[in-house]
């Protein structure tokens, strides 16, 4: 069973590399995405985790489902339990399937959301015992209740983040990061919305500028922060709280909508 240091601290994590397919994702749209370049970047993420002291379970490209990469969204795994998430975007459904079948074998007391409920892993961010549960396109009210009673039932609380209002957030963890020891990260597109702040209520954080709005979506492992690469203004934040920021090559995810955190579930 994983350790009792959430949030932050992991042994294990679960990628799946980009699929032949994986330019006909789902995209709001920023220009293909090379496929090969793509693979190399996977291949150094992997590495990296690896390096960070993680065994990896690596599930095949799945060519029936070409956002399947972005596994983070599947999954909702804790140190107390793991819950099986229910993608909202009807071509990413299929995806737990596969992805439920080596959730389950870590966690055999696995749980799961029940249609009509929705949840993208990435509306998900854990800050030591408490969750925030973002409201977005992806993940519905339903989806949203029957998560937050299911992290209730393990004794964590949770609480529902709208962010419906934000276009510019596809899922919560668009915009926000824990990276551990009380540092929050917040990028502008957040911040811009007082509601959405106002239910964070998270008075201290990192701000992240909008012309770097895609790095906010970090993520700390053990003792290092990776960073999409090419945004040096939050790097040197990150360093100057102490953190050690490291830099990957995000740029082909990046044209499907894709977050650094989405390529993992770490656990
Ligand atoms: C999607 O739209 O579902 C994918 N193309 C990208 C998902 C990214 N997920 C994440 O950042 N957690």
């Amino acid at each position: 069973m994983p350790h009792e240091l959430p949030a932050v601290n992991f042994t294990r994590a679960i990628v799946r590399p980009p699929g032949q397919n994986f330019a006909s994702g789902l995209t709001s749209g920023e220009g293909a995405p090379d496929f090969q370049l793509a693979l190399q970047q996977h291949s150094r993420y992997c590495d990296t985790l690896r390096a960070c002291g993680l065994e990896l379970t690596r599930l095949d490209a799945d060519p029936g489902h070409p956002d399947g990469t972005f596994v983070e969204d599947t999954g909702i795994l804790t140190a107390r339990g793991a819950i099986l998430a229910r993608p909202g975007a009807a071509s990413r459904l299929g995806e737990i399937d596969r992805v439920g079948r080596v959730v389950q074998s870590f966690y055999p007391d696995m749980q799961h959301i029940d249609a009509p409920g929705t949840v993208d892993g990435g509306d998900v961010a854990q800050a030591e015992g408490h969750f925030f549960i973002g409201v977005s396109a992806r993940t519905n009210d339903e989806g949203a209740r029957q998560l937050k009673l299911l992290l209730e039932g393990m004794g964590y609380s949770a609480s529902l983040i709208d962010i419906r209002t934000s276009r510019a957030l596809l899922h919560l963890k668009t915009g926000i990061a824990y990276l551990g020891d009380g540092i929050w990260v917040i990028a502008a597109a957040i911040e811009g919305e007082p509601q959405v702040l106002r239910q964070l209520n998270i008075r201290e954080f990192v701000s992240v500028d909008a012309d770097e709005g895609y790095a906010a979506n970090c993520v700390r492992v053990n003792d290092v922060v990776l960073v999409a690469a090419g945004y040096p203004r939050i790097a040197e934040a990150l360093d100057r709280k102490g953190l050690r920021p490291l830099p990957l090559d995000m740029s082909e995810f990046k044209k499907m909508d894709g977050g650094l955190s989405c390529l993992s579930l770490r656990f």
